[in-house]
């Protein structure tokens, strides 16, 4: 008994809750299942590891670098206000839950483990369930069991004092998120990536197919019109080099965050140690917005390096354990895909909609003040302007994140306040929580038992419309693309 417990302690912590090893150990798994020879097997596994860790160099730089300059706003003006941001999230849970639940964190490690074999179950079972993803993103499971464990237990106090009880209500709602929300991802991930075979498993799952399903609203009506995507911009003279991904990127950041960091001002940067008194202001705030650019490369490299490792070896895990399920990514892997500056423009259209929604927060003198939070801010609207870009073309890709990010900020107050996570700082505040959570909250809090099966009702119907609507396309989408676009012609004509 000890020493199986000692091997799952093992594999949850450095394989389950870290996507790089989870990844590797999928590909592993896959190959082996695949009969392929030992070496193309090693190789395989060593190239999905190296480039999911290439990856996470790429968004750990972005995060690491970005985040406390957005924060250092909230400290430069004295601001008490909740940071939506996933790491502040989870302190907040973890400072708060015993005091106000008299529940300790651990719990929640438990949660995510069942909630993950409910996912398990409900793609294995696709048959009558039409949920085809695995989850892989375990960083982003740690967070999200974090805080459903907060937002659950806030709307059914009840289930307080049963603890089993209160986990498999909890592990069905969020395991049963997580396999119909990333299963939503599935065809804007196959059109964006021309069928690379995965889906998305992070925390805007719902806003992905939201926005997917708004670009429709830009696309060009008449039959034979092209849609004009933001890669299709020809500039003129200067604007030309807006045509390099990473001159724009670089031109864009700089302006953005040069303006921040010089409201922010330098005393502020030197005293958190982040430059000195001896360099040169100007020059800190270009290099730094320069790293901008140079980690979103670094990411793209990674995406490159381990996603078709992935697909291809998970063929074997379809074949032989899960049959017709993709893995679900990280949001950051599609941003090797499509246009590569739709992934800026997303990001900056995003942010003026949450900078709109956080001035309209203090004029209404709301109770809840929210700070942006760099992950929220880059990755759900740089993902959401992406897909959107993709169907809509510009227009799309502009507006969308734009009111995607009004709403992240005005859900993320709202919610955060009632339940009361605000006090402690900071909420999760990626798309999905807050609005499909916050939603879920209000009926489990007003319906009790009656509102859990409303929201697991919901949420089950989900794949099961989506079926109905194309029965012979929807698991052909991902098993031969070409044979999905000739079935769609074939459907048109
Ligand atoms: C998150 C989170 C991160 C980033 C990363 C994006 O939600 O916790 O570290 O997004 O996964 O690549």
């Amino acid at each position: 008994m000890n020493i199986l417990f000692a091997i799952w302690s093992f594999f949850a912590t450095y394989i389950l809750q870290k996507a790089p090893y989870m990844v590797g150990f999928l590909t592993l798994l896959g190959y082996c299942l695949m009969g392929k020879k030992w070496y193309d097997t090693l190789g395989g596994t060593l190239k999905a590891i190296i480039g999911m860790l290439i990856l996470n160099a790429g968004s750990g730089g972005l995060t690491s670098n970005f985040r406390p300059i957005l924060a250092g706003l909230k400290d430069r003006f004295g601001l008490t206000a909740a940071v939506i941001d996933p790491y502040y999230g989870q302190n907040a849970v973890t400072e708060g839950v015993e005091e106000v639940f008299g529940k300790g964190f651990s719990q929640a490690m438990t949660l995510l483990l069942i909630a993950f074999i409910v996912n398990i179950l409900l793609v294995r079972f696709n048959k009558i369930t039409k949920c085809r993803v695995l989850f892989t993103t375990g960083h982003v499971q740690v967070q999200q069991a974090a805080t459903a464990y907060w937002l659950i237990m806030f709307a059914l106090p009840g289930l307080l004092n049963n603890s089993v009880a209160l986990m498999a209500v909890m592990a069905v709602i969020l395991g049963a998120y997580w396999a119909v929300g990333s299963n939503l991802t599935v065809k804007p991930m196959q059109e964006l990536s021309e069928g690379a075979g995965f889906a998305i498993a992070h925390q805007q799952m719902f806003g992905i197919r939201l926005a997917y399903w708004a670009a429709g609203f830009f696309a060009p009506k008449k039959e034979g019109e092209e849609v004009k995507k933001v890669g299709d911009m020809e500039m003129p003279g200067f604007f030309s080099i807006f045509n390099e991904n990473m001159v724009c990127t670089a031109i864009l950041m700089t302006i953005f965050f040069g303006i921040i960091m010089a409201i922010i001002g330098k005393p502020y940067f030197v005293e958190t140690g982040a430059t000195t008194e001896a360099e040169n202001f100007v020059f800190y705030c270009f290099n730094t917005s320069l790293n901008f650019a140079v980690y979103l490369a670094i990411l793209q490299l990674g995406v490159r390096t381990f996603v078709t490792e992935l697909t291809a070896s998970f063929q074997g895990i379809a074949d032989k354990l899960l049959p017709a399920s993709v893995p679900g990514v990280d949001c950051a892997v599609c941003f090797g895909f499509g246009d590569a500056n739709a992934v800026t423009f997303g990001f900056l259209a995003g942010l003026c909609g949450q900078v709109l929604a956080i001035l309209a927060l203090i004029v209404l003198h709301s109770p809840t003040l929210i700070i942006c939070g760099f992950v929220p801010v880059f990755f759900d609207n740089a993902t959401m302007g992406l897909v959107a870009n993709e169907k809509g073309g510009i227009k799309a890709c502009l507006i969308i994140p734009f009111i995607a990010g009004l709403i992240e900020v005005f859900g993320a107050a709202f919610i955060s306040g009632w339940v009361g996570m605000a006090q402690y700082g900071g909420y999760l505040g990626m798309f999905d929580w807050d609005t499909v959570w916050p939603i879920f909250t209000i009926i489990m809090k007003y319906g009790g038992y009656f509102g859990v099966a409303i929201v697991v009702i919901i949420l089950l119907a989900l794949p099961q419309i989506e079926y109905r609507m194309d029965p012979e396309g929807y698991f052909l989408i991902t098993e031969d693309y070409d044979a999905y676009l000739e079935h769609l012609e074939a459907k048109k004509g």
